[in-house]
């Protein structure tokens, strides 16, 4: 019998989607760049210290007759790729999908009724592929309990507060994408130093390994959950962003990388990695036994910036052309 992380394995390589009120910031707050170099248009919220309600209105940037999950999915099968990860929460707190708990989400800050992660996991069921979500389970910036990484925006979180963040927001917000958008083939938190370290609790962790495993038996979840010697609660690793593979590594394991600096859309960008830096990076971690999840940034449109089409054409010609099918 196939165990559950087989499918992974025979993967290799997917897309991640990073897409969120950061797309339609673009990298630019007011004229200005991010603050300071060497940083990610999806944290512009926090590096340029916006405010939760100017941050939300960013919502009324979104172009909704342009915007169509399915061309994401359509894009990711011409790549090749087998999977796609969709940023379903990233660290600005801001839920995509029609959430019930709060009302910090796309659709109620935008006015619109589309719920883009029903619509994306129709196209995924649609086309034959696989679905996994981010959730960024540790900083949220949105709520005043959670973590914010240096603690510069809220100041000090109690643990009894950060608990109160984990029970009102991350636990029932896991509970609606696990329940309401068919099968979550993977959930890949996000959370780079072990829970130790963190503000985290181990029992608040496998609560959700818990969850998971209850509501979805075969979805997998990563090793930035923060229990990474924990083997019952890890089904795959993931690498350090744009780490790739040296050695041989028995179990499941990829690598998250960009195609240019940034994962969110950023219009000042200027780092993108040729064809063949990618191919080298896909080659080499598929041939120690790992994988790879290469990011696009769509804009605020949904439309994908052409050097990543170009790229991502690029390598599915020819993975068509030799033997992938
Ligand atoms: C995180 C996020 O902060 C970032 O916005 C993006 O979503 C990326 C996929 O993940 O950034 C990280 C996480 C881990 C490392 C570096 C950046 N790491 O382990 O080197």
């Amino acid at each position: 019998t196939p165990t559950k992380s087989q499918w992974f394995q025979e993967a290799r390589y997917g897309m991640f989607i990073h897409w969120g009120l950061y797309s339609a910031a673009e990298g630019l707050w007011k004229g200005e760049k991010l603050r300071y170099l060497n940083n990610y248009a999806e944290w512009i919220r926090y590096r340029n210290r916006i405010s939760k309600e100017e941050y939300g209105e960013l919502a009324h940037r979104f172009d909704w007759t342009k915007i169509n999950p399915e061309e994401w999915v359509l894009l990711a099968k011409e790549a090749g790729m087998k999977y796609i990860i969709m940023t379903s929460k990233h660290h600005d707190g801001v839920a995509l999908w029609d959430t019930k708990i709060g009302d910090y989400s796309l659709p109620h800050l935008s006015g619109s009724d589309r719920d883009i992660i029903k619509e994306l996991a129709d196209a995924c069921r649609k086309h034959g592929m696989k679905l996994g979500f981010y959730y960024s389970h540790w900083i949220d910036w949105e709520h005043p309990y959670a973590w914010d990484h240096n603690q510069e925006l809220k100041g000090h979180v109690s643990d009894a507060q950060f608990d109160q963040y984990w029970k009102e927001k991350v636990i029932p917000q896991l509970t609606e994408l696990l329940t309401d958008y068919g099968d979550v083939a993977l959930m890949w938190f996000d959370m780079w130093i072990p829970y130790q370290k963190s503000i985290i609790k181990k029992e608040q962790l496998l609560q959700v390994v818990e969850l998971i495993r209850r509501l979805q038996p075969n979805c997998l979840i990563n090793s930035r959950l923060g229990l990474p010697t924990d083997k019952s609660a890890v089904d795959f690793e993931t690498f350090g962003d744009n780490q790739f593979g040296t050695t041989y590594i028995d179990h499941p394991w990829e690598t998250p990388a960009t195609i240019a600096h940034s994962w969110g859309y950023n219009g000042q960008e200027n780092e993108w990695k040729s064809t063949s830096q990618l191919f080298h990076s896909l080659i080499s971690n598929v041939s120690l036994n790992g994988g790879l999840t290469l990011n696009i940034g769509p804009r605020a449109d949904g439309k994908v910036p052409y050097e990543s089409i170009q790229r991502l054409h690029e390598i599915g010609d020819w993975l068509k052309n030799n033997g992938n099918s």
